[in-house]
């Protein structure tokens, strides 16, 4: 038992402890270190370990945030660094919910896209786990003191023995104390942030701000509030100071790379404008993964509908979704724009007003009437903004619809279907209509009687809503292609089905127990990239199932190719998909799959930092079996990149013509 002089003095010590002049800065370095280190623990990131650089990074960063306290009298010094804790704690948080979901950090693009985080409601609460406490624990003890600290009568700092004189000195000797301080810190976070992550971008990471790396490769070298820093740099880059022109030698490289694409001819071949005049339907379909076709449980199809229709259509069974932050919208841009998504953001949101050769306003030339059908807000992914630049004659959206039969975010797909087709009744042909389905959306929850399938050992997990979601959207693809037979649509439309992207449920052990087999990286890899295309031509001919590597940005060439409509005036980068020509197929990532060979890429830069597949043995091979397509795929990352911040085919086209240089 400790006797009351022992009291006294703990209480003395301590009480001389937390007025020490550097004990609250350490304890926020300490306290946030600790956050760093649990977010990245969350964070799961394999292959990605912290090393001492970035454990120099960290704080270095750390010190930059916050070194301007120093230069604040004692409560405002720990005023501002309790607010500095709840601030970065909050941005902290909301990166890892973020990353759960989205395998990705907040954007400054992205938040500017708030008005869309109220709408993930039920997605978000199922990324909450009760141990994320442990990121806020300290907020209990901190907030109140500093409350105390700030409420409290204020002490009386005059040195009752000096004269005023002696008074004033001894407050400019402190003034100059936190000066000379706060600039050490500054000038030791500006050295411990910048000098490993130069070096690191002068070796293993060369390019690294060059803008084709993914989020998670810059984080693994600038650590999170580096990560924000640069996101916050780069935007205000690209948007408040003035664009940046690209130098002619570059402009004139890309648009020698599209001349020299377009040199193929098109429209020799007999597809070529052999569905001239039809219709065309095509289903965007929410979070539909290539994995489910074709397979069961319990004795019964997941996808039915789908398997019946692949009988009389093209099905590409290797199509990737080649999508990247912007999600739903990026799938929606790369299939009508036939250019790739940016390394951060959405095209929808960060370049709505730029020029794309897209696929509604290439048929509206084609006095074909365009129009779009998604049951959900307008604003969302700035669709009204995009469909207006992309020509479309109307978006049908939320409002437009009867609210029948509400499932998960909005109307059923069933409904959604249903009354879209009966709209079509009503619109002269030949008709283009985009049509994107929503109840198969992350949670994947599916009320009880709506629940058609057993999911066996599934049952209760997300996994199992899954598949209980998808067999719903299956359901209601059944009942689509019936109502278009009646509505007499069957034999001239050309009907296009797909899916957005993955289901963001990235545990391998369900997809191990689903498939029934054990799964290598690059199954995996493949599972999470690969959707389903279906083409349905008006006469069911062709039909079979199509292996080549395939990808979003080849629909828009394929469409028009049978269609009758030549690629030539157009700057695409993917071409059509009925030649014999090898594609390559670039995901956003940096990896790439063509028809030898799949190329993963890691979070250490540079080809020999991935891996390159053989796809016969499904094995690693060896990397220089990967160089070329690696090199392709570098640059046609960066070319689309390119054209949509440097709205580059307005300056081709306003140069005129397809002449090269
Ligand atoms: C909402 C829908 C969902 O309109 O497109 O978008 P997502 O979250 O899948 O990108
Ligand atoms: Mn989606």
């Amino acid at each position: 038992m400790l006797s009351s002089h022992s009291w006294i003095d703990i209480r003395r010590r301590a009480s001389k402890g937390l007025h020490y002049r550097y004990t609250g800065y350490l304890l926020f370095l300490v306290l946030m270190m600790y956050k760093l280190i649990l977010l990245d623990h969350h964070l799961h990131i394999s292959n990605m370990k912290l090393d001492q650089a970035d454990y120099i990074i960290a704080v270095g960063s750390l010190l930059l945030i916050s070194f301007w306290t120093f230069w604040l009298p004692p409560r405002g010094r720990l005023v501002s660094l309790t607010l500095l804790n709840l601030l970065w704690t909050g941005i902290l948080y909301a990166d890892l919910i973020y990353y759960r979901y989205f395998d990705d950090f907040i954007t400054v693009p992205v938040l500017l896209q708030a008005g869309q985080v109220g709408s993930l409601g039920d997605s978000i609460r199922s990324l909450i786990h009760g141990y994320d406490l442990f990121f806020f624990l300290d907020w209990l003890i901190i907030v109140p003191f500093t409350a105390v600290m700030v409420f409290r009568k204020r002490r009386s700092i005059t040195n009752g023995y000096l004269f005023p004189g002696e008074q004033r000195q001894q407050r400019h000797k402190r003034i100059n104390r936190r000066l000379v301080t706060g600039t050490f810190v500054l000038i030791l976070g500006l050295v411990m942030t910048f000098v490993p992550i130069k070096r690191a971008s002068d070796t293993w990471a060369v390019g690294l701000f060059e803008g084709n790396w993914w989020n998670i490769t810059l984080y693994n070298v600038t650590g999170l509030i580096g990560f924000h820093g640069y996101d916050i740099y780069r935007y205000g880059r690209d948007h408040l100071i003035g664009q940046p022109k690209l130098a002619e030698e570059e402009v004139n490289q890309v648009k020698a790379w599209f001349d020299a694409k377009r040199m193929k001819p098109s429209g020799s071949d007999a597809w070529f404008g052999k569905y001239k005049n039809s219709n065309v339907i095509t289903i965007q379909t929410e979070a539909f993964m290539n994995f489910v076709v074709g397979q069961s449980i319990e004795g019964q199809e997941i996808t039915p509908n789908f398997n019946r229709l692949m009988k009389e259509s093209m099905y590409f069974s290797n199509f990737y979704h080649q999508t990247g932050q912007g999600r739903t919208s990026d799938a929606d841009f790369v299939t009508h724009s036939s250019l790739l998504p940016l390394p951060t953001g959405s095209v929808f949101t960060r370049y709505a007003d730029r020029e794309y050769d897209t696929l509604p306003e290439i048929l509206k030339e084609q006095s074909y009437a365009a129009n779009v059908f998604h049951a959900y807000d307008s604003s969302f992914w700035n669709r009204t903004t995009m469909y207006r630049e992309m020509k479309y004659d109307r978006f049908y959206s939320k409002k437009d619809f009867d609210m029948t039969d509400v499932l998960g975010w909005s109307l059923s797909d069933k409904a959604f279907l249903e009354q879209s087709l009966n709209e079509m009744d009503s619109i002269k042909q030949p008709f283009y209509s985009f049509l994107i389905t929503l109840t198969s959306h992350h949670p994947y929850y599916v009320p009880k009687d709506a629940r058609k399938l057993d999911t066996g050992a599934f049952e209760g997990t997300m996994f199992g809503d899954y598949l209980q979601s998808i067999h719903y959207v299956d359901e209601a693809f059944g009942q689509f292609v019936d109502q278009m037979k009646e509505q007499g649509l069957w034999d001239n439309t050309m009907l296009i089905i797909y899916g957005d992207h993955d289901n963001s449920i990235k545990d391998k052990a369900d997809y191990e127990k689903f498939l029934g087999r054990e799964l290598n990286a690059l199954d995996m890899e493949q599972i999470m990239n690969q959707v389903p295309l279906l083409i349905r031509l008006p006469d069911g001919e062709n039909a079979g199932v199509y292996s080549d590597a395939a990808g979003m940005m080849n629909v828009t060439p394929s469409i028009l190719h049978l269609l009758g409509v030549s690629s030539e005036p157009y700057y695409w980068i993917g071409s059509h998909l009925f030649d014999e020509e090898p594609r390559l197929i670039p995901l956003r990532s940096g990896a790439f799959s063509d028809e030898k060979v799949f190329y993963l890429p890691s979070e250490t830069a540079g080809l020999e930092g991935g891996t390159c597949y053989d796809l016969v043995t499904r094995q690693p091979t060896d990397i220089q079996a990967c160089r070329d397509g690696y090199d392709e795929t570098q640059k046609q990352l960066k070319i689309s990149d390119q054209v949509i911040t440097y709205d580059l085919l307005k300056q081709f086209k306003t140069q005129g013509g397809a002449e090269t240089k």
